[in-house]
């Protein structure tokens, strides 16, 4: 029982459920998709029983906020945004065994019934209580629809339900200096009912359970994250909404009022897999109620809260459900030093990624696990992925396997040969091939993905440096069936890394499997094969040609790619800069006393011991006259003499720096924050033309 215990056979793994309100990016990768596939993918070769579910997550003000900024309905987003995200993950190689939604039926269904059965049990509270109201939108104010400042941290962009600046769970009328994301104004209270989870009763539980029983198998930014919000004191939290979008309340006095989008959410990880056991004919209560199922959720590090707090209270509450073994959270995702923002459009979207980057998903998948977030935020570089594909992937492990398949193809007709006497060396390099399987696991089972493909990638460097240290293209020369013995044991390594590879370059080993004749044997090939089988490929099995495994990237690829970020950074800018609000209205008569005339610069010159003044003398078509004009750090007085410009005629004569300018030159900003002129500048029109 123990070791059953320690050691389970089935496993339920969810990954967070994107919300639907834009396309995936590397951020959500690197968190939560890929490490996700990769321990799917491992236990699956290790003969173990998953479940691997994820879905959509189509409820929230998310959702509604992106159907008012585009102009539709919340139902057009979500459909649009569902079908590029699961086409997405599809097409990258992310196994899940089911993608569901939540706005399918079988998920309404469920949320429902749990919220009616926390209901009857009398384990939520009913209260009215004032709630922060827009009344221009007409509309409460709660999670993303009110930004203010954190009470905890002091960041200034908190949303009504969360900070995802430090991760608190907050209460929209928490928020100091609470704004209306729908109409900008700032908010007032009225009263409203709705019904709240007393968080407060579940303190002993949550004690016991994460602080006192995963101590240290928690990685330490999830246990520290909890600990201190339960050291800082639970307190209830509403679980309905005043929105129009969402599952309806389904008890009484719930009309018009919908499910709070984090009580249904991750209750999608159990519709999901309900979907999945229908379809496949499983039983879904054993992935979800028997003791000896490991849970997993993976998650972003702003989910903390959700998966270890609020979910298991509501799976507590209502009975009957195994908990999380681990909720091993990711830190974030930085892209080129910056913030990843799908609304800023600051991010590499995995859709473009894919066309941008055809039959390159290994290579995404390799960087994002390389250089994971996993103990801290991690900043993705197109150099870094360039540097990892080309120093990584292509010199080292494509390299080897490309040596072997030739060399194998070459001496021996694709023929593995029959070794003879293993020298210490052989023997010794086929002893480390059969650690790998456990090195690989004991990260794996850790969550240190990185090291794990760090591990991996080692497996293919000792490769390389057997066959550059006996280099059997010199040996072949003088002794032929010595040549066989250490292509013999190449090949073995070669298999090894079809195997182990799996779980980080699915594409790449399905196509060395191809390569090496495999595919069929290869699902007798199992994790645990590679070290207690004593031959992976034997002598007399043929393989076949070799592939192209990974291609070099050119620095031309990687340029387009920063090229690309330059130009949302600028439109961002454009975007951002302040337009100086309009002015006072004046009337028709007021305009008509401004006197502006067409006229020409005829001589420019520095002001002495000034920076920004030029004298000049313009041509006004009336007379000519000196103008000081504050310009001389957008222009050189030689590049302006000729030119024709704008002058405001008859504003009143100032002295500036002891020299009298009589009238002024009407200029403008470009975007780069140049002084450009306000410009007549067309052929035929003269001096002193007045400017209505
Ligand atoms: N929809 C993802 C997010 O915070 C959120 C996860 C739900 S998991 C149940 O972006
Ligand atoms: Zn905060």
């Amino acid at each position: 029982m123990a070791e059953t215990l320690n050691n389970p056979s089935r496993y339920t793994i969810t990954a967070a459920l994107p919300y639907t309100n834009g396309p995936i990016h590397i951020g959500h990768l690197a968190g939560v998709y890929v490490p996700a596939d990769i321990y799917a993918r491992y236990l699956r070769l290790t003969g173990k029983d998953v479940a691997f579910v994820c879905g959509s997550d189509e409820h929230g003000v998310a959702i509604s906020m992106k159907a008012k900024k585009e102009g539709v309905t919340p139902q057009e987003i979500i459909d649009k945004y569902h079908t590029i995200i699961k086409k997405s993950f599809q097409d990258f190689g992310i196994t899940f065994d089911n993608y569901s939604r939540t706005s399918a039926e079988v998920h309404h269904e469920t949320a429902s019934d749990f919220f009616k059965k926390l209901y009857e049990q009398g384990d939520f509270i009913e209260e009215t209580t004032a709630q922060l109201y827009d009344e221009e939108a007409k509309q409460f104010l709660a999670d993303r629809f009110v930004i203010g400042t954190c009470p905890k941290c002091g960041h200034e962009e908190a949303y009504g339900d969360q900070c995802e600046n430090c991760g608190s769970s907050l209460n929209a009328t928490d928020l100091i200096n609470p704004k209306s994301t729908i109409t900008g104004s700032t908010p007032t209270t009225k009263e409203t009912k709705h019904w709240f989870l007393p968080l407060d009763r579940y303190e002993g539980f949550l004690r016991e359970w994460i602080l006192e029983g995963h101590k240290n198998d928690w990685k330490p930014n999830v246990y520290g994250q909890c600990k201190s919000w339960i050291d800082g004191g639970l307190e209830p939290r509403a679980v309905t909404r005043d929105l129009d979008w969402g599952i309806p309340v389904p008890v009484e006095g719930g009309e018009g009022k919908v499910l709070y989008v984090w009580f249904d959410a991750p209750i999608g990880y159990i519709s999901s897999t309900k979907e999945w056991a229908k379809r496949e004919g499983k039983d879904w209560e054993s992935y979800w109620k028997d003791e000896n199922t490991k849970l997993v959720h993976f998650i972003g590090k702003d989910n903390i809260v959700f998966h270890c707090i609020i979910f298991p209270a509501i799976l507590k509450s209502h009975g009957g459900y195994i908990l999380p073994e681990n909720v091993p959270a990711n830190e974030f995702l930085n892209l080129e030093g910056n913030k990843l923002s799908t609304s800023k459009n600051w991010a590499v979207w995995l859709h473009e990624y894919l066309e941008e980057f055809p039959d390159m998903q290994d290579v995404l998948r390799y960087t994002l696990t390389a250089n994971a977030p996993e103990t801290k935020d991690n900043d993705f570089t197109w150099k870094d992925f360039q540097a990892r594909n080309n120093n990584e992937l292509v010199a080292i492990l494509g390299n080897f396997i490309n040596r072997v398949v030739v060399l194998t193809n070459k001496y021996y007709d694709g023929v593995v040969p029959e070794p003879s006497n293993f020298t210490d060396v052989d023997q010794e390099t086929l002893d480390a091939l059969k650690k790998y399987p456990e090195v690989i696991s004991s990260s794996l089972e850790r969550y240190r993905f990185r090291e794990a493909a760090q591990e991996f990638m080692n497996l293919a460097r000792l490769g390389n440096k057997y066959l550059a240290d006996e280099e059997p293209w010199k040996v072949v020369k003088q002794d032929e069936q010595r040549v066989k013995t250490i292509m013999f044991v190449a090949l073995q390594i070669a298999t090894g890394l079809a195997v182990l590879g799996e779980p980080f370059l699915p594409f790449t080993s399905s196509k060395l499997k191809e390569i090496l004749a495999v595919r069929s044997s290869a699902v007798e090939t199992s994790w645990n094969d590679v070290s207690e089988k004593e031959t992976l490929l034997e002598a007399d099995h043929k393989i076949n040609q070799s592939q192209l495994l990974f291609r070099k990237i050119e620095d031309s690829e990687i340029q387009t790619q920063l090229d690309k970020l330059e130009a949302t950074k600028k439109a961002n800018e454009n975007e951002n800069k302040a337009v100086t609000p309009q002015k006072d209205t004046i009337t028709f008569d007021d305009f008509t006393k401004l006197d502006m005339r067409v006229g020409t610069i005829i001589e420019a010159e520095k002001m002495p011991k000034t920076k920004k003044l030029l004298v000049l003398k313009v041509d006004t078509g009336i007379d000519t006259r000196t103008i000081v004009s504050g310009i001389a750090e957008s222009f050189k007085p030689e590049e302006i003499i000729g030119k024709k410009v704008t002058v405001l005629v008859n504003l009143a004569p100032r002295p500036l720096r002891g020299v009298e300018s009589q009238g002024m030159i009407l200029m403008t900003e470009s975007k780069e924050g140049k002084l450009v002129f306000v410009n007549p500048d067309e052929e035929g029109v003269d001096n002193g033309e007045g400017i209505s």
